[in-house]
């Protein structure tokens, strides 16, 4: 087992990582930039190693500064939490190379998943559910136009490179798909430096679930259950709960399935997420594979009782895992609380917390690095605690989010608690009917001014 752990992140989730370190009795070795001198994962790690001025460029993604802040505290691995340099294959091999163990993916799996045209050959080979359309990328305009004329409008012009909807457009005829070409490419190319695109038949309002996984040094694979991430704002979730409410035995056992044979694919050894479109119809497609710990990672916690960066910092041990897959038990929903004004396009609100009290009691978890007095800096996501709550059932865990919301005191800056408050109202969220177009079709403001 690793000796000393180096945490490349910062927030929660460097404390979330250094908090399992504790009861693993692994050493931690937090780094933080100027901005985060205050920080708890800098007083709760056993070490701490200052790397660079306020901008992560400078510090949380300056890869010489990290290794060798690894070096001279003798680290022998270091955990990239989510984020920053979690999914950089060159800072992979780099550690790879310094004789740093990775806790995450191996370079070529960073690469196989993030050039998305070939994520999705090496999975339709594995015979995983993927979208009808072209076969890797385009070749010119006039391939983008025949290829959509066979599958059918409307089609999604996506960027091989892309991600975070980036470089991505929606065509309902052969006009769209013109204007795409022209500035999907551009865009892609400014973003990625690399304009590949490819093409698909496009899902209406489809679902986002996603399967997490662990696969093993020995070539063992299971699935951990999924999660339902449909609620989200501009590619950015916003709430995520298991079990989906859209699941049934059957899906899941051949979403589990398909899940398994994508980890299988890449050998891929950590913990991981497949990430499925799911249609109104119950068909499922695979949209990306992350090679990291995500941020809703707690909520498949909850309900398979499990700690995943022990099963992450494990697995990169050597140590073989169970090979078993998990059914969830009871309910879990996680609130993303961000220091955001809802009411202003959820513009960042940094800057000093005057007054914190966190909700308690039983079935509530806050994962989170503020307390009071706190001042988030304006240097990074503004993504200050997550609310998580655990019930036997959806509507126990909705009722218990809605207590432990209106317990949450927070002020000093602005936060996205009372969309939350609004959010667990609605309708249509009660029911579980809840498809990725949701929030574009909610007027959460006229309500949030009631
Ligand atoms: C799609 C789609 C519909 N059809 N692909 C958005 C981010 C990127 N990873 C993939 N995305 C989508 N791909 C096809 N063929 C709709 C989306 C999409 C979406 C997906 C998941 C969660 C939220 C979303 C919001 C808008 C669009």
């Amino acid at each position: 087992m690793f000796k000393k752990i180096l945490i490349a992140n910062r927030g929660e989730i460097a404390l979330r990582v250094i908090r399992t370190c504790r009861e693993m009795g692994i050493k931690t070795v937090a780094v933080y930039s100027k901005a985060d001198a205050e920080s708890l994962h800098v007083r709760f790690a056993d070490e701490a190693v200052c790397i660079g001025p306020n901008a992560s460029s400078e510090s949380y993604l300056k890869i010489p500064s990290i290794i060798a802040a690894a070096e001279i505290t003798n680290a022998d691995a270091i955990h990239p939490g989510y984020g920053f340099l979690s999914e950089n294959s060159k800072f992979s091999k780099i550690c790879q190379e310094n004789g740093i163990k990775f806790i995450g993916a191996l370079p070529e799996q960073i690469d196989g998943m993030g050039d998305k045209a070939s994520a999705k050959k090496t999975m339709k080979d594995a015979g995983v559910p993927t979208i009808p359309g072209s076969e890797g990328l385009l070749k010119d305009l006039d391939d983008a136009i025949s290829i959509a004329k066979k599958i059918g409008y409307p089609v999604i012009m996506k960027a091989t490179a892309g991600g975070g909807g980036k470089g991505m457009r929606m065509c309902t005829n052969e006009k769209d798909i013109k204007t795409a070409w022209e500035s999907a490419r551009k865009e892609a190319k400014a973003a990625f430096g690399n304009d590949g695109m490819y093409l698909e038949k496009f899902i209406v309002e489809p679902r986002h679930i996603e399967i997490q996984v662990a696969g093993d040094q020995q070539g063992k694979a299971c699935h951990l259950s999924e999660r339902d991430c449909s609620v989200q704002r501009r590619h950015q979730k916003l709430v995520e709960e298991t079990p989906s409410p859209f699941m049934t035995k059957e899906l899941r056992k051949k979403m589990g399935d398909a899940a398994i044979k994508a980890t299988k694919a890449v050998r891929y050894e950590g913990v991981g997420t497949v990430e499925f479109l799911v249609d109104k119809d119950r068909n499922f497609y695979f949209m990306e594979m992350n090679t990291r710990i995500q941020v809703e990672h707690t909520i498949t916690e909850e309900v398979i009782n499990y700690d995943l960066v022990k099963e992450q910092i494990k697995i990169a041990a050597g140590i073989p895992i169970s090979g078993k897959n998990y059914e969830p038990v009871g309910h879990a929903i996680q609130c993303r609380i961000n220091a955001e004004d809802p009411m202003n396009d959820f513009r960042p609100s940094p800057g000093k917390i005057t007054q914190y009290h966190e909700p308690g009691g039983h079935g509530i978890r806050i994962d989170t690095h503020v307390y009071a007095g706190y001042t988030i800096p304006p240097y990074y996501d503004s993504m200050i605690a997550k609310l998580i709550t655990v019930a036997q059932t959806r509507e126990e865990a909705i009722t218990k989010m809605e207590r432990a919301l209106g317990e949450y005191i927070i002020e000093g800056v602005k936060t996205t608690i009372p969309f939350h408050q609004k959010l667990m109202q609605h309708p249509k969220f009660r029911d579980g009917k809840i498809t990725t177009n949701f929030l574009d079709e909610w007027d959460f403001k006229k309500e949030l001014m009631t």
